[in-house]
């Protein structure tokens, strides 16, 4: 392992002004996705619609440091035979991989889930390489509810997604490590914030027991944050500060950056959040984005799968991409999302 360069590749992935597009939906989501917009998700529509993101010249130049594929994306060219990983490159963006193969029930603990993919992961890295993968992704899954997450869903993911980091870094690659809290139930911010503390310091315990690098790794975390159906939404400041004081206790300076999952936040909520946090003065990583919905609800509904739409569809990337830029900088104001408008 090269620790020098997964740690070069870390930083560029969290630089000031830049963050990462989540693209990494599988088949099943991103059917979700086109059917909210009236498009077939055959793979033809899949490839024009991640085309059409990645040919966004300014968006992807200056504000988005690397793009997250599936892996039927990965393998895929553009209508012009361009393999569609040479287009993120062209634009100056790292490409990378999910590599999870998603969720599984857990044996006797009923309503949780534990991330499966590591078997023959190894092999499956060493393509991803040769491909132009320089970073790749897991999410493990924690929800909310009366008598859940158990310690026992928290361990077991936490295990897997160390499990994961090690061989990403052997085989030269970063890995973003995401365990990700659901903001889909009606918690507050701060059953949110013990919840979450619990899950990162078990990650981090799982990942120095397995001989993980924090330099050359990327955390993606939820925010601190009010359920969905909580009656007593946090305001942008609460989660801005609870946020901040969560992470400064959990996940040590060695690691060069943290980028954010939207988690189902509005596309608006999403950049507040990340801005106020970056007035919050000096931190000791990286920060940013590492958004899908909060991206992509945007261009999906501008283009809604018509040629004619594809130049609205990047405008409208663009401009999200924009904001979340200027967010991690702390730059951000909601008369810019006005003035667009
Ligand atoms: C883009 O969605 C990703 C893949 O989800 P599935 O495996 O369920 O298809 C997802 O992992 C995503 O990268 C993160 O959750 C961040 O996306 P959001 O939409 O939460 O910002």
């Amino acid at each position: 392992m090269n620790l020098t360069e997964l740690n070069g590749i870390a930083t560029a992935m969290v630089a000031p002004g830049k963050g990462i597009l989540a693209a990494d939906e599988s088949s099943g989501t991103i059917k979700k996705r086109f059917d909210a917009i009236g498009v077939e998700s055959t793979e033809e529509n899949r490839r024009d619609y991640r085309e059409m993101l990645f040919r966004s010249r300014d968006a992807m130049s200056q504000y988005i440091s690397g793009v997250i594929l599936y892996d039927e994306t990965i393998w895929q060219d553009a209508k012009d035979g361009t393999p569609l990983v040479k287009l993120i490159e062209q634009s100056g963006a790292i490409p990378g991989i999910k590599v999870d193969e998603g969720t599984q029930a857990l044996p006797m603990c009923p309503g949780e889930t534990v991330t499966v993919g590591l078997d023959k992961l190894a092999e499956r890295l060493k393509k991803y390489y040769e491909r132009g993968a320089r970073f790749a992704k897991w999410r493990a899954v924690i929800d909310i509810g009366s008598d859940i997450p158990s310690m026992t869903a928290i361990s077991v993911n936490a295990h897997a997604l160390a499990r994961y980091a090690a061989l990403c870094q052997a085989a030269q690659i970063v890995p973003i490590v995401e365990p990700e809290v659901l903001m889909d139930g009606d918690h507050d911010i701060d059953r949110c914030y013990e919840v979450t503390q619990r899950v990162l310091n078990k990650t981090f315990q799982e990942l120095r027991v397995q001989r993980v690098a924090l330099e050359g790794m990327v955390l993606k975390p939820n925010m601190a944050i009010s359920g969905k159906k909580c009656a007593k939404q946090a305001s942008v400041e609460e989660v801005a500060e609870k946020t901040i004081r969560l992470l400064k206790a959990c996940v040590p300076a060695a690691v060069p950056g943290i980028a954010f999952l939207s988690g189902g936040q509005s596309d608006e909520e999403a950049t507040a959040h990340l801005n106020a946090m970056h007035r919050l003065g000096p931190l000791p990583w990286g920060l940013t984005f590492s958004y899908g919905r909060a991206l992509q609800a945007a261009p999906q509904k501008a283009w809604s799968g018509k040629a004619e739409n594809v130049a609205a569809g990047q405008r409208a990337f663009s401009h999200r991409a924009r904001m979340n830029g200027l967010a991690s900088k702390g730059e951000w104001q909601s008369s810019l999302e006005k003035k667009a408008a």
